[in-house]
C-alpha cells in the first residue's frame, strides 16, 4: 500500500501538482522539508545580526528608515517560514532550540562580521541578490505553503537587492575613500556570496533527491552561474574589480567562469569555525532571553481568553 502511496505521490510531483499540508507525503519528503525551511528561517533571523549592528550607525535618516524596514522583513520572512515549517507538524520551539544550542545550521554567510557601513551596501547588493537566485525557483517549490511564502519573500528581497546597489553606487561614485571602502567590503563579500549556494553539485549529498521532488529545480552549481553572470557586469558598472584572478568570459557560452572557491573555509564556518558564529548564536539568545516576558505574557492573555470563553 505504501509502494501505491509513493507512486501517486511521484506521478503528482511529476505532474506539477502541488503538496499542501493535510496531503499524504512520505516521511522523507517531510524531514527534507523541515530541514530546509527551518535552516532558511533560522538564515533569515540570525541575518538581521549583521546588518541590525549598522541601524545605529546608518550615515543619514534616509538610509537608517530603509535599513530598519529591510532588517524588520527578515524579521517577517522568518516568522513566515516558521510558520511553513509547522505546516509540516515541525514544533517551532524545538526548531528555535535548535538554533540556540548550536545543533542546526543557517547560512554560512552569516558569519561574518560587516567592519564598514558600504558592508550594508554589499550585503543588499551580493547576498540578497544571491538569495532572490535561490529563491525565485523556490516559488515553484513543490510544497505549496513554501512555495506561496517564497513569493512575497521575493518581492521584498528584491527591493533590499536595490537598497543595496544603490549604497554600492553613492559610495562608487563618491570620494577616493569612498570608493574604497565599497572595493574593500566587495572584496570581502564575493567569495562568501559564492558559498551561500552550497557545496558544488558533485559533493550536495541532498541535490538527487530534492531534484526529483521538485523541491529544487536548478543545482547548486547552476545558480552560482547564474549569479556571477548577472554580477560581473554590475560591477563593471559600479567600477569596482571583482577580487578575483581567473574570472574570465568563456567565449562561447558568455558565462563568467571563476576561480577556485576555498571550500575549506566553507566546511569551517558550516562546522561553527566561522568569524562570528560563537557571537551570532550569543546575540540570539540574549535576544531570546530578553523576550521571555513577550511571550509569558501572551501565554497568559491567551489563556485568559480561552478560560472566558469557556465560561
Ligand atoms: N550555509 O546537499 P546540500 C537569506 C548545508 S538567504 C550553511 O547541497 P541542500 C536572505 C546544507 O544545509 C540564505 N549550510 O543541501 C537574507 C546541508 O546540510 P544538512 C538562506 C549550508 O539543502 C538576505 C549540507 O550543507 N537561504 O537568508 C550552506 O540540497 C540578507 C549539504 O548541502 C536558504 O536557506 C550554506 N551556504 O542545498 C537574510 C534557501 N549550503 O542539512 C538577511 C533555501 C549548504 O545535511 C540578509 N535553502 N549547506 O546538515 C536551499 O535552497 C538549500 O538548502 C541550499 C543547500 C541550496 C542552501
Amino acid at each position: 500500500e505504501d509502494a501505491e502511496k509513493m507512486a501517486n505521490f511521484q506521478t503528482r510531483i511529476d505532474s506539477e501538482d502541488r503538496i499542501e499540508a493535510n496531503d499524504w507525503m512520505p516521511e522523507a519528503y517531510r524531514r527534507t522539508l523541515v530541514r530546509q525551511i527551518s535552516q532558511h528561517a533560522h538564515s533569515e533571523i540570525i541575518g538581521q545580526l549583521p546588518e541590525g549592528a549598522w541601524i545605529t550607525r546608518a550615515p543619514s535618516l534616509r538610509r537608517k528608515a530603509a535599513l530598519l524596514a529591510k532588517v524588520q522583513d527578515e524579521c517577517g520572512h522568518g516568522l513566515y517560514l516558521y510558520a511553513a515549517a509547522e505546516t509540516l507538524n515541525a514544533s517551532r520551539e524545538a526548531l528555535m532550540d535548535q538554533l540556540m544550542e548550536g545543533k542546526a545550521k543557517y547560512s554560512s554567510i552569516f558569519n561574518y562580521p560587516t567592519m564598514t557601513w558600504a558592508d550594508i551596501g554589499a550585503i543588499g547588493w551580493l547576498v540578497d541578490g544571491a538569495a532572490i537566485m535561490n529563491q525565485i525557483p523556490l516559488c515553484r517549490c513543490s510544497y505549496g505553503p513554501y512555495a506561496r511564502a517564497m513569493i512575497r519573500v521575493c518581492k521584498e528581497e528584491s527591493f533590499h537587492q536595490r537598497q543595496g546597489f544603490e549604497i554600492m553606487m553613492t559610495l562608487a561614485k563618491g570620494s577616493a575613500r569612498q570608493k574604497a571602502m565599497a572595493q574593500d567590503a566587495l572584496n570581502r563579500w564575493w567569495w562568501p556570496s559564492l558559498m551561500m549556494f552550497g557545496p558544488p553539485d558533485t559533493d550536495s549529498q541532498h541535490s538527487d533527491q530534492s531534484t526529483r521532488w521538485k523541491i529544487k529545480r536548478f543545482s547548486n552549481d547552476e545558480l552560482r552561474q547564474k549569479f556571477v553572470d548577472a554580477t560581473v557586469p554590475q560591477a563593471q558598472f559600479l567600477g569596482l574589480t571583482l577580487p578575483d584572478p581567473d574570472l574570465r568570459q568563456d567565449e562561447v557560452t558568455g558565462n563568467w567562469i571563476y576561480g577556485e572557491i576555498d571550500w575549506e573555509e566553507f566546511k569551517q564556518v558550516i562546522a561553527g569555525n566561522g568569524p562570528c558564529n560563537q557571537d551570532r548564536l550569543a546575540s540570539r539568545r540574549k535576544a531570546h532571553e530578553e523576550g521571555a516576558w513577550v511571550r509569558e505574557a501572551a501565554a497568559a492573555y491567551a489563556a485568559r481568553q480561552a478560560s472566558r470563553n469557556a465560561a
